[in-house]
């Protein structure tokens, strides 16, 4: 898989991308990233890419014009380097996106070419979403500052789906059934920490009970702490 990324910040991605698994798919070259300064297609002598909000109001909107432009020159690229252009997928990351689940990802771990576009300030020009965009998503309902930390969880999220990525895909598998039902307790050594004792029964050897005992403590889990995992999208989430 290939991922642009376009941003004013490309200084946020290398750390992320430059670490444990994801600096292991891209230099396995299970997925290529690329990481793009918006600036540099901003038109403007000043290298400016928001202006004032038509119609008034606080803050920043960033300008349509550098995001249309460097997915056109994206697209340009592709078509001379392979002589037909893949057609990628543009995905604006915003809170007014639908909210980013593991279904999506695994929808999404499927493209060729993802183009992420991070947005600033407050927001983007409509345009972007309406000309642009495939797709507008949120990793969640809080405010952050900027896109690009949506843009890197959503980078990770993909990239350990790509087979190769994480030498063992019997662990996505794994994963993904942690997303009905969360995880039961889990302990390691000592038998006894600062007073608190791991449950006699993980101690037994018997690996039926064992068995049992998680099964009880994964649902009740589930059901005070996340009972919309349960009950399906009527409730919360998902
Ligand atoms: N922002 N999921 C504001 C987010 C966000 C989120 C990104 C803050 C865009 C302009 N993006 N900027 N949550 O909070 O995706």
């Amino acid at each position: 898989m290939q991922i642009d990324v376009l941003t004013i910040f490309p200084e946020m991605f290398p750390p992320v991308l430059g670490t444990s698994i994801l600096k292991r798919a891209i230099l396995k070259k299970v997925v290529r990233v690329r990481v793009h300064d918006l600036r540099d297609w901003s038109g403007d002598k000043h290298k400016k890419v928001d202006d004032r909000p038509y119609g008034g109001g606080p803050g920043m909107v960033m300008r349509p014009q550098p995001f249309f432009e460097a997915v056109d020159d994206l697209k340009r690229q592709e078509t001379r380097d392979k002589g037909q252009g893949t057609i990628p997928y543009v995905i604006l990351l915003s809170p007014q996106g639908e909210r980013l689940n593991q279904k999506t990802v695994e929808r999404l771990s499927k493209k060729p070419w993802l183009i992420l576009l991070c947005g600033h300030y407050e927001g983007v020009d409509e345009r972007v979403r309406v000309g642009l965009a495939d797709e507008e998503l949120s990793i969640g309902d809080y405010v952050l500052t900027c896109g690009e930390l949506p843009a890197m969880v959503l980078i990770d999220c993909v990239s350990r789906l790509l087979p190769g990525s994480l030498g063992d895909q019997a662990s996505v598998k794994e994963e993904s059934f942690s997303l009905q039902l969360l995880e039961y307790p889990q302990f390691t050594r000592p038998e006894e920490f600062r007073g608190m004792r791991v449950p006699e029964v993980l101690l037994s050897g018997d690996h039926v009970r064992i068995g049992q005992w998680r099964k009880l403590q994964a649902l009740r889990r589930t059901m005070t702490r996340r009972p919309d995992l349960i009950d399906g999208p009527s409730n919360s989430s998902n």
